[in-house]
């Protein structure tokens, strides 16, 4: 058993699973005839007509993105409803038959060029408005598409893979080819990842409101992610079908309890998505979700080994709402605020405790009353590894105080001992004695624990 649990610890990311965990957020953007017509999923026989943004301005998009600071945009180039966002050859419901017939894909993507982020599309297989959908053509005319997308608008970062199967037009469902779709991909833009439930480079977290896992492993069985390729051989508890009840929406993914009976284990991290509203897409009478909500979200997705992604709706006009880009903006200088210096300390690893159980402690150079966060990093390049962990404070008065106990940590973990808007808190407040060290302990790990940072904020 130990063995396979070493197996698990070094089952490794890619690269570009590594640059986008360096992005930690990014933008989401739904657009389409559903803004105009107010609903959140065409049915494909709107109008091309009713699609008229008046003062459409990509670049008033990518600044408040910005603000915020997501460092990446994935559009909606054709949702449900089947319109596209591009002026594409194979299909008239499209942008090209609008009162203004503007390539939005073209201007998104060099109003991200313009503004230094990454550019990615969303392209769903659903499609309520092809005559196509429900035959075999459709897989030929969903590549046609795609392949457009994939060489005509630069370099793309991310492709996101909506698995949702409705009925088209003529009331049937397709068969989606994805590993067709995939390789269109690897070969167009290989540096791309490929977001969709099940892998094979990012997976879902199985809801869309923003909530992490406590134990949120990227390493995970096959037969989640089983467009992923799995680096080890079965768990030593595997048989035909062990897991086959393992869904996305499950509380447990990659906990030991799981992948001793997985048929091989896959690198594949998890996206939190949510939208910074109640729908995807704009309407008039909805609100942008409070401050508090959005920098929670965050606490539980960049700071729980997964990223965030957020979406943020234009407006009719094509413009985002003020509402949107002001708390953008709040979101972009709270968390700039809370992570902006950390306190400075002397980080030492205790000699002599074992590889797979390491202390650290952090001692400041003067004690300090307001301590807010730490934040853990595992060198997540060699894999994730650590199972469980907790913290403690030194008083300089004497005495100790367990301050944070916690499961994973892999690219980062933020554990948060104060709650931003609460005020007080049971655990540090006004009459918490000054503290004059922390102590990191991790207390089980599935190999030598590499970590890369702990800071304190
Ligand atoms: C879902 C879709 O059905 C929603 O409309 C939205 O696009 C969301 C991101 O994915 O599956």
């Amino acid at each position: 058993m130990i063995p396979f649990l070493k197996q698990a610890a070094h089952v490794c990311p890619s690269q570009k699973q590594l640059d986008w965990y360096a992005m930690e957020m990014y933008a989401f953007v739904h657009f389409s005839p559903n803004t105009f017509t107010d609903l959140e999923w065409g049915d494909g026989t709107e109008p091309e007509a009713v699609f008229n943004p008046t003062r459409l301005d990509c670049d008033q998009w990518v600044e408040a993105i910005k603000s915020a600071g997501l460092k990446g945009m994935v559009l909606t180039a054709k949702h449900h409803d089947g319109f596209c966002l591009w002026p594409s050859k194979y299909t008239e419901h499209s942008v090209k038959n609008c009162p203004v017939p503007r390539d939005i894909v073209k201007e998104a993507s060099l109003a991200c060029k313009r503004g230094g982020i990454k550019f990615g599309i969303y392209l769903s297989p659903w499609d309520r408005n092809s005559k196509y959908y429900g035959t075999p053509e459709y897989n030929d005319y969903f590549c046609n598409q795609l392949t457009e997308l994939l060489t005509q608008y630069g370099e793309i970062f991310y492709v996101w893979f909506d698995n949702a199967c409705g009925e088209g037009p003529n009331g049937k469902k397709q068969q989606y080819d994805f590993p067709r779709y995939f390789a269109l991909i690897h070969k167009y833009q290989p540096n791309a990842l490929i977001f969709n439930d099940f892998g094979p480079d990012v997976r879902w977290c199985g809801n869309e409101a923003g909530i992490a896992r406590h134990s949120e492993w990227a390493v995970v069985p096959a037969e989640l992610c089983h467009y992923a390729q799995p680096q080890t051989a079965a768990g030593p508890m595997a048989e035909e079908g062990s897991l086959s009840y393992m869904y996305s929406t499950d509380q447990e993914i990659g906990s030991i309890s799981n992948i001793l009976y997985s048929k091989g284990l896959a690198f594949v991290p998890s996206e939190i998505n949510m939208s910074i509203r109640p729908g995807w897409f704009w309407h008039e009478k909805e609100e942008p979700h409070s401050l508090q909500r959005l920098f929670n979200t965050y606490l539980t997705s960049a700071g729980a080994n997964a990223c965030l992604h957020l979406n943020i709706p234009p407006t009719r006009e094509g413009l985002f709402d003020e509402r949107d880009v002001r708390r953008l903006k709040e979101f972009g200088d709270l968390i700039r605020k809370e992570f902006g210096t950390p306190v400075k300390n002397h980080l030492k690893k205790v000699e002599g405790c074992p590889v797979t159980q390491p202390k650290y402690t952090l001692t400041f150079e003067k004690p300090v009353k307001d301590l807010k966060y730490v934040v853990i990093a595992e060198d997540i390049a060699q894999g994730q590894r650590v199972e469980s962990f907790r913290i403690t404070a030194d008083f300089a008065s004497g005495g100790q105080y367990a301050l944070y106990q916690g499961t994973c940590i892999g690219n980062k973990r933020i554990c948060p001992l104060q709650d931003p808007f609460a005020g007080q808190n049971p655990l540090i407040n006004d009459s918490t004695p000054e503290i004059r060290q922390l102590t990191v302990h991790i207390t089980a790990a599935r190999d030598t624990v590499i970590l890369k940072d702990i800071a304190v904020y």
